[in-house]
C-alpha cells in the first residue's frame, strides 16, 4: 500500500484582497511565480504551484483571487470560493487586519466544505500584529505570523501543514461483522481474470481479519459454495463474494445468511460507503448525453473485458437505456476542474493503490461539488439488483 504521503497535497492560500496571497506564495517557494502588487485584484484567476515542503512531502499550492472583490454578487463570490477551494487538502487563510464579513464567510466556508485550516498574519513588519492575534483566537486555529515581504516566520509552515491534514481513521476491514468461532465462507473465483497462481489482496486481507478474529475461515470458488454450505454442519456467519459472481452466489446462500461483496467492504474500509449507496441512485437519472466518469487510482492497462472500461459501461446502458458520454479518468492525483465538473455521476474503481486518507479526499472533494460518487462494487451489485442485500450486513 502506497503511504499517503506519496500524494500531492493541495494547500489553497485565501484571503482579501491585497492582503500578501501571492507574495506569501511567492515566499514559500522562493520564487517570483505570483504577480505581486499593491494594485488591490492582481491576481484573477488561481495560481498554481508545486514544491516539496518538509515535512509534508510533495504538495501544489493554490494562490487564490482575493474574493472580497468589489462588484461581485455575494453569492457568486461563494461559488467561485467553492470552486477554487473544491481539492484543497487544507487552507490558509492570510489576514493583516482584524476578522470582518470576508474573513467569517470564508472561516464558515472552509467549515461547510471540511477544509482544515489555519490562520497566518502577514505585514507583521508594519502591522500591529499582537492585537491582530487576539482576534483571532476564538477560532481555535493555529496562528502563524509572518512577513512574505522580508520573508520571516515561514519556517514553521510545513510543521502546521501537516498538523492540521485529515488524517481518515481506519475502518475495520470485516472483523466487526463477525464473532470468534464464526464460520466465514469467501467466493474466490478462478476464472481468466484471475492473477496467475496467488490471491488478489482483498481475499487475502479478508482471510487475514477473519484469522485475527478467530473466525473459521473456509475459502470456495462459486461452483463449490451451495456444496460447502449444505455439507460443512455449521451455519455460515457471512459469505464474502466477488462482485462479478454475486447473481449466482445470491441464489446459493438463503437469505437468513449475511452476504456481501470484497467490493462493498472496500468500499467501507477506503470510502465513504454511505455517500456511494446514495449517489448509486443517480443512475437512474441518466439520459442521453450526459457524462459518467470511470475514475481509476492508478494507470494500469486496461485488460480485454476490462471491469471499468467494458462492463460496467455495458451494464449502465442496458440499465439506463440512454447513450451515455463515458469517460476515464485514470490516476493518482486529483483531477482539473475543468476535466469533471460537467459529470453526473462519478464511479471509482476499487482504489488498491490509494488508502483511506487519499480515497476520502476524492470523496469530499466530490461532496463539495455535488457530484455524485460511487464504486464499482456499489454500482455492480446495484445494477444487478443486489446491493441491498450486499449491503445490509454493514449499515446495521
Ligand atoms: N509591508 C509588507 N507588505 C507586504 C507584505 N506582503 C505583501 N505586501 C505588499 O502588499 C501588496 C499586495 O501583495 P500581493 O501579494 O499582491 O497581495 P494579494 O493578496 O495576492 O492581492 P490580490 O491578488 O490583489 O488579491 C503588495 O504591495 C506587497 O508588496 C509584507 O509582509 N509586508
Ligand atoms: S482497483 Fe483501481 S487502483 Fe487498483 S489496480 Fe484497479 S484501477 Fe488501479
Ligand atoms: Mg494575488
Amino acid at each position: 500500500m502506497i503511504a499517503s504521503g506519496g500524494f500531492r497535497k493541495y494547500i489553497a492560500i485565501t484571503g482579501r484582497r491585497n492582503v500578501g496571497k501571492s507574495s506569501f506564495m511567492n515566499a514559500l517557494i522562493g520564487q517570483e511565480v505570483s504577480i505581486v502588487s499593491n494594485v488591490a485584484g492582481t491576481t484573477t484567476d488561481p495560481v498554481f504551484k508545486s514544491m516539496e515542503l518538509s515535512p509534508v512531502g510533495p504538495i501544489t499550492l493554490i494562490d487564490t483571487p482575493g474574493l472580497d472583490d468589489v462588484g461581485e454578487l455575494g453569492i457568486k463570490r461563494i461559488k467561485k470560493a467553492k470552486k477554487s477551494l473544491y481539492r484543497a487538502d487544507c487552507g490558509i487563510l492570510i489576514v493583516d487586519d482584524i476578522p470582518g464579513n470576508f474573513e467569517e464567510q470564508i472561516i464558515k466556508l472552509f467549515k461547510e466544505l471540511e477544509i482544515p485550516y489555519f490562520i497566518a498574519i502577514n505585514k507583521i513588519d508594519t502591522i500591529d500584529h499582537e492585537n491582530i492575534e487576539k482576534e483571532y483566537k476564538k477560532y481555535n486555529v493555529p496562528i502563524l505570523k509572518v512577513s512574505a515581504l522580508k520573508k520571516i516566520g515561514f519556517e514553521k509552515i510545513g510543521k502546521t501543514i501537516n498538523s492540521i491534514l485529515p488524517k481518515d481513521d481506519e475502518i475495520p476491514y470485516l472483523s466487526d461483522l463477525i464473532d470468534g468461532g464464526d464460520l466465514v465462507i469467501l467466493v474466490v473465483p478462478i476464472d481468466l481474470g484471475a492473477p496467475k497462481g496467488r490471491l488478489i489482496m482483498p481475499q487475502v486481507h479478508a482471510i487475514r481479519e477473519g484469522l485475527d478474529r478467530e473466525a473459521l475461515v473456509l475459502v470456495v470458488k462459486e461452483r463449490e459454495l451451495r456444496y460447502a454450505i449444505e455439507n460443512i454442519g455449521i451455519k455460515p456467519r457471512l459469505v464474502v463474494t466477488d462482485s462479478q459472481s454475486v447473481m449466482k452466489v445470491v441464489s446459493d446462500v438463503p437469505e437468513d445468511i449475511d452476504l456481501t461483496t470484497f467490493s462493498i467492504l472496500e468500499s467501507r474500509y477506503r470510502g465513504d460507503l454511505e455517500y456511494f449507496v446514495e449517489s448509486v441512485k443517480a443512475v437512474e437519472n441518466l439520459k442521453d448525453g450526459d457524462t459518467v466518469i470511470i475514475m481509476e487510482g492508478c494507470t494500469h492497462r486496461p485488460l480485454t473485458e476490462d471491469i471499468g472500461r467494458v462492463k460496467i459501461p455495458r451494464w449502465l446502458t442496458n440499465h439506463t437505456g440512454a447513450a451515455l458520454n463515458l469517460k476515464v479518468w485514470a490516476g493518482v492525483d486529483m483531477p482539473e476542474l475543468s476535466e469533471i465538473e460537467d459529470a453526473k455521476l462519478i464511479i471509482h474503481c476499487g482504489g488498491c493503490v490509494m488508502n483511506r486518507n487519499n480515497m476520502m479526499r476524492r470523496v469530499r472533494m466530490f461532496k463539495r461539488l455535488n457530484i455524485p460518487m460511487t464504486n464499482y462494487g456499489v454500482v455492480i451489485s446495484y445494477l444487478h439488483g443486489v446491493l441491498e442485500r450486499a449491503i445490509k450486513p454493514l449499515m446495521r
